[in-house]
């Protein structure tokens, strides 16, 4: 029986593959952060039921518990998925977002050199298209350089880095996954998708009157979490550590996205104005969608397109859920959970 570890267990990615690697019948350990409320609502399901899966407490800001925790588990593989995920906030919290996904797969890494599990534990690195930032080609491959566009996008590019050094230096099977926008039900909520499945459908339900968003124009290679989080698993059983890009190789704009999610909703969109000055009507003539400068980033990565012939030679993946069907599951989600709230309360 092989045993993971997964740090950044509670977050959407976190809590596919820990069902992921359940049903392959590994023993899973997953770490989690002390929180002063409820912070394991995606794997609640997965704790209650599977022997095989425990947590522990820890922080990949805190060198011990992280050197205390891979030292005691001895795990075979070790998936680095913890982050400040968010692009936006990592402008607000540079420091912070550094410390923890920069200096965060940094701890792992030395933790499992000092640990002398150099030989027997894999490392995947969840590393990011926003690397690529301001594109130096399109699509995106392996080879195509950086560029990252915020303290998020430059952290990444640090662990990435590291990733291939200890790889290097120390013989580790040590992987980068470059892995595209992905989304599910579970995206959290205040990334673009999520945030417009749930607002439109709340507009639908009478539950709130207008969505507030930034940049429409964005376009992004946007996949569904559950394909993504096998290639993750893939890329740790093969021959050779390597890096590989994951991603769909079609993109769509947030305007597009808004577009098919209120085509689902019966919503009528009638857009006028252009950039900041665009908005959204209803059949009814109600404003439901306008931009803020809020919602806009100091520097902005404007289009994605991610190209994974390699994965698909290699690890022989490729995505099996398309975006319509990404759309409509997100929307679906979160309309009848709203409406089934909704009536709860009356
Ligand atoms: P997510 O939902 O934001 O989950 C992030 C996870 O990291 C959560 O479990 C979070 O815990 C944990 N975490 C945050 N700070 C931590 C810390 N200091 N110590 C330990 N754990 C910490 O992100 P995701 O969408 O699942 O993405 C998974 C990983 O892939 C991330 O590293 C992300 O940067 C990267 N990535 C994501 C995408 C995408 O489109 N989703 C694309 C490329 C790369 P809490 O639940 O307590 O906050
Ligand atoms: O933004 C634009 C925004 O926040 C997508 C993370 O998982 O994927 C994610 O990062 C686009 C951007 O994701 C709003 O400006 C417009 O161009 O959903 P997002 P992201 O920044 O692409 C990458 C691959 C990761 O690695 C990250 O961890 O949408 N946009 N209006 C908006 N974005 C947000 N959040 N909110 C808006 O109102």
């Amino acid at each position: 029986m092989k045993t993971a570890l997964i740090f950044g267990v509670t977050g959407q990615d976190g809590s596919y593959l820990a069902e992921f690697l359940l049903k392959k019948k590994y023993k899973v350990h997953g770490v989690k952060r002390k929180s002063s409320s409820y912070n394991t609502n995606r794997i609640d399901h997965i704790l209650e039921t599977n022997k095989n899966f425990s947590l522990h407490y820890g922080d990949v800001t805190d060198a011990i518990l992280v050197m205390n925790i891979i030292s005691r588990i001895r795990p075979d593989e070790i998936y680095n998925l913890s982050a400040q995920s968010h692009v936006a906030v990592s402008f607000e919290i540079p420091e912070y977002t550094a410390n923890v996904d920069a200096l965060g797969c940094l701890r792992i890494l030395e933790a499992i050199k000092s640990s002398n599990l150099t030989k027997k534990c894999k490392f995947y690195q969840a590393g990011t298209s926003e690397m690529y930032g301001k594109v130096h080609e399109i699509p995106q491959n392996e080879k195509t350089s950086f560029y990252p566009r915020s303290p998020y996008g430059v952290s990444k590019v640090f662990s990435h880095w590291m990733t291939i050094n200890y790889r290097e230096a120390y013989n580790m099977f040590a992987c980068n996954g470059i892995l595209f926008n992905h989304e599910s039900p579970r995206r959290g909520e205040t990334f673009v998708t999520r945030k417009v499945t749930i607002a439109l459908s709340k507009i639908k339900l009478g539950l709130q009157k207008k969505l507030l968003v930034g940049n429409l124009n964005a376009k992004r290679d946007w996949g569904h979490a559950k394909d993504y989080v096998e290639a993750q698993w893939l890329i740790l059983q093969q021959k050779k550590p390597d890096d590989f890009v994951i991603s769909t190789g079609k993109n769509y704009s947030v305007k597009k996205f808004i577009d098919m999610c209120a085509k689902l909703l019966d919503i009528k969109l009638k857009w006028t104005g252009k950039g900041i000055n665009s908005k959204a009507f209803d059949q009814n003539g109600n404003c439901i969608i306008e931009c803020d400068k809020r919602y806009y980033r100091p520097t902005e990565v404007d289009i994605l397109l991610g190209d994974s012939t390699k994965a698909k030679k290699l690890l022989k993946w490729k995505p099996k859920i398309s975006f319509k069907e990404l759309v409509k599951e997100m929307v679906e989600y979160d309309f009848q959970n709203l409406k089934k709230t909704y009536r709860e309360k009356k």
